[in-house]
């Protein structure tokens, strides 16, 4: 299982709006046949694995990290196949709670006299698909908080500028998290005072399939500016109800709920989740920033620490926070730590009453 989680992972570019999945097929201690899913609209991890295996897999045992489906979507039931196949064995990491598997594939498999269990290695296959199932179980993604710090724990400059804060290691870092997600979001405020393009930029011919790029504008006041709009993927721009669009404009656009110029962010959420998106990554200021962590949006911080002081003048990481006393601090946990360069990585979780 530990083989196919890693193999599953290999997917994590290109496999969004699907879970990554791995299988591997064994006879006792010997692999015969392995796969992923490397792309939505493509065979699923199983079929990989099957077509590896060839006639080995009769007998075999499947480890799969997701429960293999019972549904026709853009490719046939994997749980048929692994019938036809003659696998004696199937061990899932867990179930799928997609509405139309759900327990099904499990069933079919146990009907035709399959051995089924499952749950090993749950904990590692449902961190990896943490997004898939954000997006399922709640409605909503995951969201990470992408930030750069200084060692004062500021994030920009008074201005707003935000630009170069951490060095080469950790922008490169970024792309490949990016990489990972279904939607970058940024605010109007970004896209005035930095100009992101918010494109993945990983400095080789790896595969992905870009994120779609978000803008939070109420009033859709940067439509007519802004690299966001250039280069190779989609842009979105979400905005009050009442603000038009200029005539020719050509970008996505959608209206959210605004309330006291402030945009619904669990409506954003919401909206994005409906449209496929399992993982954010919020690349926004210390206002954006802080109203999602504020609001109990923020499944995870990705934090970048410089060697740099940008002194008091400068913008906090988070803004409207509201903290008076120490019994109101938000505590979040340690998940990862890595030097970058000069910089820290450092991955949080906000710790959950
Ligand atoms: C599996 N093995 O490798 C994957 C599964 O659009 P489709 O036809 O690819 O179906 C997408 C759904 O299939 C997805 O939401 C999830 O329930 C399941 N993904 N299942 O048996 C796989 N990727
Ligand atoms: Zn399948």
């Amino acid at each position: 299982m530990a083989r196919a989680l890693r193999l599953a992972e290999k997917g994590a570019y290109t496999t969004k709006p699907n879970p990554m999945v791995g299988c591997v097929i064994a006879h006792g201690e010997e692999i015969v046949g392995e796969g992923w899913h490397v792309r939505a609209g493509e065979p699923h991890a199983e079929v990989h694995a099957l077509r590896a295996a060839g006639d080995r897999a009769r007998g075999a045992t499947a480890y799969v990290t997701l429960e293999p489906c019972a549904h026709t979507g853009r490719t046939g039931p994997c749980s048929d196949a692994l019938i036809e196949a003659g696998v004696a064995r199937v061990v899932a990491a867990m179930r799928d709670p997609f509405p139309q598997v759900d327990g099904a594939g499990f069933a079919k498999l146990q009907a035709a006299g399959i051995a089924v269990e499952s749950g090993l290695m749950e904990t590692q296959a449902r961190a990896l698909n943490r997004g898939y199932l954000a997006r399922l179980e709640r409605g909503r993604p995951w969201l990470r908080v992408k930030l750069a710090t200084s060692l004062d724990g500021r994030s920009a400059l008074a201005s707003g500028e935000s630009k170069w804060i951490s060095g080469e290691a950790s922008r490169l870092d970024v792309q490949r998290w990016r990489a990972r997600c279904g939607a970058i979001v940024t605010g109007a405020g970004t896209v005035l005072a930095d100009d992101p393009s918010l494109t993945v930029r990983l400095g080789d011919d790896t595969a992905f399939v870009a994120p779609l790029r978000v803008v939070l504008d109420p009033g859709l006041a940067t439509v007519a500016r802004g690299r966001v709009r250039e280069g190779d993927a989609p842009t979105l721009y979400l905005h009050a109800p009442d603000a038009k669009p200029p005539r020719d404009f050509s970008a996505q656009h959608a209206a959210v709920p605004v309330r006291e110029g402030r945009i619904d962010l669990e409506a954003v959420l919401k909206l994005l989740a409906e449209r496929g998106v399992n993982e954010i990554q919020l690349e926004a200021g210390a206002t954006l920033a802080g109203a999602f962590l504020a609001q109990g949006l923020v499944d995870e911080v990705l934090l970048y620490i410089a060697p740099v002081l940008l002194g008091e003048n400068a913008r906090p990481l988070f803004d409207g926070l509201g903290i008076e006393a120490m019994t109101h601090k938000l505590q979040l946990d340690v998940i990862d730590v890595r030097r970058l360069g000069e910089d820290t990585r450092v991955l949080l979780q906000p710790r959950r009453q």
